[in-house]
């Protein structure tokens, strides 16, 4: 959804493009000069028009309302970026481009009445220069715009009506691995605190029909204002996406996280969101089993989980069937 954002080009590029543009036109048929001229100086405030004008109707039209995003990418964006300051940049651009629509009409008019060849281009390089002041002065929006625009083709195309399954845990608890093994995405895995950094996505074909998993970051059992932006992109898809959550449990020892702390943030996200959590053991093949649901990545050992995935999955369709009458 965000992958059709057009590439920013900055001020300096815009002005280059609509000025190399103009430069080419030339009109060979006219019995005077004066009227050679205003035609080639009409056309050219025409088309230095139509290069940027276009340029940022396109943008105004592509880049995302965030009101209109569903809360998930309304928090992710909000995380990232102050969302006033990309309202205000895209309403800078839009004033820009009207004005550059006005300016042209007025030039225009007044080529019009010109009467030297003098005069007309004593207007053109007025035009040029007062052009060229009207991109310049929104170059931080269009460089604040480009990395936007970065940001939001990074950001995950997640599916919102289908089976979703978010695996969350502390740090090194084993999420990647699992998601890995489950859907055979290829996120990294590493035996060190938040090697994901970002929300992953993977997927799987349950009873012919498609369920989704969702990689986290891991989160650290400590107050919300001290969690860093990769834990709270976590928090924000526990909180904004309907789904169950897979809540990992390391009882190995392999990561520094105590059995306390782990409880602490299952505690925390059990009570804080909507999402039903099922408590899942990893790493089972080197600890002792403490919860009912026990699985070992490292040995392809998903099964137990597995065939409560593939129930919720069944039910979830069905539901959904009963109310849609399919
Ligand atoms: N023995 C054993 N090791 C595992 C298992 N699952 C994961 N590991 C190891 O645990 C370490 C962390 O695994 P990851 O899958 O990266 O853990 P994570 O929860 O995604 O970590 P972060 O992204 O940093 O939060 C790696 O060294 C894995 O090889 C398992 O079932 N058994
Ligand atoms: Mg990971």
């Amino acid at each position: 959804m965000f992958e059709y954002i057009p590439t920013v080009l900055r001020s300096q590029e815009i002005i280059d493009k609509s000025f190399k543009k103009a430069s080419n036109i030339v009109e060979p048929y006219f019995p005077k000069k004066e009227d050679k001229i205003r035609k080639e100086i009409t056309d050219r405030i025409s088309t230095i028009e139509s290069i940027s004008t276009g340029h940022f109707d396109k943008l105004i039209r592509k880049f995302p309302t965030i009101e209109t995003l569903h809360p998930f990418y309304f928090d992710l964006i909000d995380l990232m970026f102050d969302v006033d300051k990309y309202k205000l940049s895209l309403g800078n651009i839009q004033w820009t481009s009207n004005k550059i629509k006005e300016l042209s009409t007025v030039y225009i008019k007044k080529l019009k009445s010109a009467k030297t060849v003098d005069s007309l281009n004593g207007i053109m390089k007025s035009y040029y220069g007062r052009y060229s002041s009207l991109i310049k002065n929104i170059n931080k929006d269009l460089l604040f715009l480009g990395e936007c625009r970065n940001y939001f083709k990074r950001l995950p195309g997640i599916i919102m009506d289908i089976p979703t399954f978010i695996i969350a845990g502390i740090p090194n608890s084993g999420k990647s691995s699992l998601i890995t093994i489950i859907t055979g995405t290829n996120p990294e895995v590493a035996d060190y605190p938040f090697t994901t950094k970002d929300v992953l996505l993977g997927y799987k074909i349950i009873n012919n029909r498609r369920a989704q998993f969702i990689d986290t970051p891991g989160i650290l059992d400590r107050d919300m204002s001290r969690r860093n932006p990769i834990e709270k992109r976590a928090i924000i898809a526990l909180s904004k996406i309907d789904g169950i959550i897979l809540f990992l449990f390391d009882y190995s020892g392999t990561s520094k996280y105590t059995v306390e702390e782990q409880e602490g943030l299952y505690k925390e996200i059990s009570e804080t969101f909507n999402n039903k959590v099922i408590r899942v053991q990893t790493k089972i093949d080197i600890s002792e089993k403490h919860e009912s649901v026990c699985i070992s990545s490292k040995n392809s050992d998903v099964n137990q989980l597995m065939d409560i995935i593939y129930k919720e999955v069944d039910e979830f369709y069905g539901i959904r069937n009963k109310e849609t009458g399919n």
